[in-house]
């Protein structure tokens, strides 16, 4: 039986206008959920709700909704395998990879349920004697979170647990194909004993939660926008919400470089790069985009990534695989344009491109029903190309070289992304030199540019972000604002500046 989804505010099922299909990118003629659509004034309704919510949720002592946030975690773990299983159905993440992003909501919750009991503010000495500063941390509001459904689960999850922890209520908007995903963990969510209104969970299409926070943004039901998706559509969130004067949460694409030095163990930048330029099939916001090899070291690696690349398994997600199909059709029909950027003076070393079908297919596997492309690596790119520059958001990993390390790190800053970035090098200047150049918010050493720990900041610099972080102990400034409070117990009136105490 089709699931039937749609959005649920203050508890309660809520009006749509329009129906969406949620498909299973291995086999696109089987639906995982119609999901009904919302309009504009449903977004903002549930904006409406949640601002009536948060008063009486902030009110709720931290270490009590630290309690609420320990449930969640439990009940996520609980349910880790079906909710995994429901990743791949839905958007074909190998089955894995969905256990391990289900497993960060884990990692999530036992980070910020301790949080609970600290949320600590701070004790200031005052200029003046009888006189005590104070400061707190208070919750912004209501937080609408709209998402992407690359990782439908995890990424939310980095957003609402801490934004629900520190007293702020939440809209939720995820990806409508990733929905039925975003439903089950709504409803886990909502199990662990949030009240209603807390969480709210929206289906809309684009066009709708725009004008719906556009409203909610005027009537001043949203304090903080936290949204995760395409450069294009973050510039736009974040021009609307500069005109309320707020500053959202910012996590959007990355052409994320891997520099690989001379001295490299190449054979663990080459797992690096598969993991990170296919794993997903490239469409992380980690994935690798260019390596950057020292020409010294260029003929080897290519010929070892190429080789890796041709005995990886691409295939059915439930399976143990390398990657399965992309995420859904629109994907498909994005990557196929990005295809073109392929140019005549570049080397494909990998064998077919294109979409694995009966007339193009991989080995014995012929793609049956599913949107599953081949992997490419594409050799002799060069800085000004598309393929350098921008994200293709598709198995697809560039390779350029370089000579100097100060050469490397000018690559590896020029697309204008800064999210995440690698180097692989056993020389460990050469590592701090580059972190030091680098302009991503990430960086790894001997490691691939993606797979994230729950409790480091992540978030981009430049296209990829305004700077915000999440994760970790960082995200608490996203959620919570800082108050400061004197008290002045001397009985008279002292004042700042004037009443300095003498010696
Ligand atoms: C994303 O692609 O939006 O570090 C997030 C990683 C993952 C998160 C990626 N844990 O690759």
């Amino acid at each position: 039986m089709t699931r039937q989804l749609v959005s649920i505010i203050g508890g309660k099922d809520a009006p749509s206008v329009a129906s969406y299909t949620s498909i299973n990118p291995a086999r696109t003629g089987e639906t995982v959920a119609t999901v009904g659509l919302a309009d504009a004034e449903t977004f903002a309704a549930a904006c409406r709700t949640a601002r009536n919510a948060q008063r009486e949720w902030a009110r709720v002592p931290a270490p009590v909704r630290g309690r609420v946030i320990a449930s969640i975690g439990r009940l996520v773990e609980a349910n880790a395998e079906s909710l995994a299983r429901l990743v791949t159905e839905e958007i074909g993440k190998p089955y894995a990879e969905a256990l391990g992003e289900v497993r960060e909501i884990v990692d999530t919750c036992d980070f910020f349920l301790g949080e609970g009991r600290r949320l600590y503010g701070q004790t200031v000495p005052s200029e003046m004697p009888d006189k005590n500063l104070f400061t707190f941390r208070v919750p912004v509001g209501v937080a609408a979170v709209i998402t992407a459904g690359n990782f439908p689960v995890a990424v939310p999850a980095w957003y609402l647990i801490p934004a629900l922890l520190c007293g702020n209520t939440a809209v939720w908007k995820p990806a409508e194909y990733a929905a039925a995903s975003a439903h089950a963990l709504y409803r886990l969510f909502t199990a662990a004993g949030l009240p209603d209104g807390v969480l709210n969970l929206v289906f809309a299409d684009g066009s709708s939660t725009f004008a719906g926070l556009e409203l909610a943004l005027t009537e001043g039901t949203v304090q903080k926008v936290g949204f995760t998706g395409s450069t294009a559509v973050g510039r736009a969130v974040g021009e609307l919400c500069g005109r309320h004067l707020q500053s959202p949460c910012l996590e959007l694409g990355g052409k994320n470089p891997m520099v690989v030095t001379p001295d490299a163990d190449l054979d663990l930048a080459v797992e690096g790069a598969l993991f990170s330029g296919f794993g997903t099939a490239g469409q992380r916001c980690t994935s690798l985009g260019t390596a950057i090899v020292h020409e010294s070291v260029h003929a080897d690696f290519t010929a070892r990534l190429a080789a890796a690349v041709a005995s990886a398994k691409v295939g059915e997600p439930t399976g143990d695989v390398v990657y399965g199909p992309l995420l859904d059709t629109r994907f498909a029909e994005r990557y196929e344009e990005y295809l073109d950027w392929i140019e005549p003076h570049h080397t494909v070393v990998t064998g077919p491109t294109g979409r694995i079908t009966q007339d193009n297919p991989r080995g014995g596997f012929t793609g049956e029903g599913g949107l599953y492309y081949h992997p490419v690596v594409v050799d002799g790119v060069r800085p000004d190309d598309q393929i350098f520059l921008e994200e293709t958001f598709g198995p697809l990993v560039g390779i350029a070289t370089y000579r100097t390390l100060d050469e490397a790190i000018e690559l590896a800053n020029r697309p204008g992304y800064g999210l995440s970035s690698s180097i692989y090098t056993t020389d460990p200047a050469s590592a701090f030199r580059f972190r030091e150049g680098i302009g991503a918010g990430m960086v790894s050493v001997n490691n691939s540019t993606s797979g994230a720990e729950a409790h480091l900041p992540f978030g981009g610099n430049g296209k990829s972000g305004n700077g915000s972080r999440q994760s970790g102990m960082w995200v608490l400034d996203q959620f919570t604002r800082w108050q400061s409070m004197n008290w002045d117990h001397s009985g008279r009136l002292q004042k700042a500046q004037m009443d300095v105490a003498e010696i």
